[in-house]
């Protein structure tokens, strides 16, 4: 690209100030991946320094239009942290964008500023004059402060006006941004605060839930992470547990903010999903209801036992087909059914049962896309319903302008019409439509829940038996070089192309199980491997997965020998 010989406005300050967060010089390359920049802590400062200049950048080259920015490693472990960058609509960073962020990120620190310079030009195409305005939070990991730190002195060389709103949840700040650039609209997306958000969502469950009451109790285990604190502020703005309309006893377990070391331990979404198992503290009664966030609060995971102890547990493709189902028919019973179009995405760690239940029950189209929500809200946006969810639980709901104004204008027939139209703009309040967000997909399940209550039937085990999952497994694997796995472009991350000859060794395998299917691709936020398989029985998947760990640990072994040799 030809540079352009306009002046770059502001940053003289930034090789100053990079100084103060240099690059460590033999660090491995670092990448914006499924989330952001996920790693140690301890190298995180220089990496942080630059999204803050990524940021102001963004937002000059978008008139000038807040942009958002995370801290927080979510479900890793409490040395781990990351950072990411939210669009103005609260959607992540353009994917476009995210090169320049790898780019900066590094960029050796005394090269800092011509790496800007040469950025701006090429963004800008010419001289940009706009006020750069970023909002930034983090979650309660004891890293997260001297992040801020860099991002901040990063934001200050760059003349960018910014607030931090300090400990907050992962959706939270997205709301944030959203509702700071929605203000002068004609539909604001909600009053620029925390206390704003859970307006609107308690807002939203009130009118939800005016002719109904939950069954029984919720237990919420909050991976003692910044989600207790929320979930705990938030039930302020909730009816009294004995209100007849919407009051409901909702429990917090895992809550310990104050001791950082706890944090995503034993605990939380990731751990109850990957390992099939309840969390520390778990004393359940049968079908008693319970849920799992992690830690920034953007998944969700229900579960629960029945008699004799059987741990039974519903994850995002759960919550996807409950909601699908659910919107389905509200939509239908509110008369809306041939204006609304409703589609499901998932990822190819959805369970086969489910998207067979959407297909070929629920007759809904089903997208599948590679892992992390970013790709997920993307296509989810092309509908006007549209339901997304990974099945580790992050997901949402997200309705279109064409949807919402379907909603607004219906003229409701019956009382039933009545009742299906303001349910469904109950919803289109307190889901959030900017991320997955485990806080208001509680509310979503809570809902749902109790409008389906009622027979006698516990309302959690007649959502559990809706259909039988495939029995499946989820496989972490360490290895020397997680680049090296790489999947061919197109197939949502189902097919490796590298290592050479892996995917015909894994096809091979997987043939000899009945209805075996099996993936491997490289995580986006650790420094490992996921390994997902589903098979015909428990033995046969675990059998399959068992001889997929062998053939990766083999290959990495003669990768081993021949790089000494
Ligand atoms: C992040 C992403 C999710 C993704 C998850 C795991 O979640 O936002 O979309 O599913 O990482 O990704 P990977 O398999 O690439 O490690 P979170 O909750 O950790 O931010």
């Amino acid at each position: 690209m030809s540079e352009s010989h306009f002046t770059v406005q502001y940053g003289d300050d930034i090789a100053g100030a990079a100084k103060q967060h240099a690059r460590p010089e033999k660090s491995k390359p670092f990448a914006y991946g499924t989330a952001g920049f996920r790693m140690n802590a301890d190298l995180l400062d220089s990496v942080t320094f630059t999204v803050g200049i990524l940021a102001a950048l963004r937002s000059r080259k978008l008139q000038g239009k807040t942009i958002g920015v995370m801290i927080t490693a979510s479900h890793n472990p409490a040395r781990d942290n990351g950072v990411k960058i939210v669009d103005p609509y609260g959607d992540m960073l353009e994917q476009s964008w995210e090169k320049h962020a790898t780019e900066l990120a590094n960029t050796p620190t005394g090269e800092i500023k011509q790496a800007y310079e040469r950025l701006a030009r090429e963004v800008f195409k010419s001289e940009n004059r706009e006020e750069a305005h970023v909002i930034i939070a983090r979650d309660t990991r004891p890293s997260g402060k001297g992040l801020v730190k860099a991002l901040t002195d990063a934001l200050e060389a760059m003349g960018a006006k910014y607030i931090d709103y300090g400990v907050l949840t992962t959706p939270i700040l997205h709301y944030l941004t959203r509702a700071t650039n929605t203000q002068n609209d004609s539909h604001p997306y909600g009053e620029i605060s925390e206390e704003g958000y859970y307006k609107k969502l308690a807002a939203g469950w009130k009118t939800a839930m005016q002719y109904k009451k939950p069954e029984g109790s919720l237990t919420v285990d909050c991976a003692n992470g910044v989600g207790a604190d929320a979930l705990k502020k938030f039930l302020k703005y909730m009816p009294a547990e004995d209100d007849e309309s919407g009051g409901i006893k909702i429990n917090v377990v895992n809550g310990r903010t104050d001791d950082p070391s706890v944090l995503n331990e034993k605990a939380g979404a990731d751990y109850v999903k990957t390992g099939q198992r309840a969390p520390e503290s778990f004393d359940g009664k049968p079908f008693e209801r319970w849920c799992s966030y992690d830690g920034d609060a953007d998944r969700i995971i229900y579960y629960f036992t029945e008699t004799g102890n059987v741990f039974r547990m519903l994850d995002g493709d759960r919550i996807a087909t409950l909601a699908a189902s659910f919107i389905g028919n509200i939509v239908e019973k509110a008369g809306l059914a041939d204006k609304i179009q409703i589609a499901v995405v998932q990822t190819a760690y959805a369970n086969g049962a489910s998207t067979k239940y959407i297909e070929e029950r629920l007759k809904l189209k089903v997208e599948c896309t590679p892992t992390g929500v970013k790709h997920l809200h993307h296509v989810a946006s092309r509908y006007d319903i549209g339901v997304y969810f990974e099945a580790n639980g992050h997901g949402t709901v997200l309705f279109s302008q064409n949807a919402l104004r379907q909603i607004r204008k219906a003229d409701p027939q019956s009382p039933a019409q009545l009742e299906a139209l303001t349910t469904l703009q109950a919803l289109t309040e307190f889901i959030n439509q900017t991320v997955g967000d485990a806080l208001s997909d509680m509310l979503l399940v809570e809902v749902i829940l109790a409008h389906q209550s009622g027979d006698g039937e516990h309302s959690i085990a007649k959502w559990f038996t809706t259909y039988t999952d495939l029995p499946n497994r989820l496989l972490r694997v360490e290895v020397a070089d997680k680049n090296s796995f790489t999947t061919v472009p197109d197939t949502a991350e189902r097919k490796l192309q590298t290592p050479e000859g892996m995917q015909g060794k894994l096809d091979e395998l997987v043939a000899k199980y009945t209805s075996g299917r099996c993936f491997v691709r490289a995580s986006g936020t650790e420094n490992a491997v996921r390994v997902y398989g589903e098979a015909a029985s428990k033995h046969e998947v675990d059998n399959l997965l068992q001889s997929v760990e062998v053939m990766i640990e083999r290959g990495e072994a003669a990768n081993k020998v021949a790089q000494s040799s």
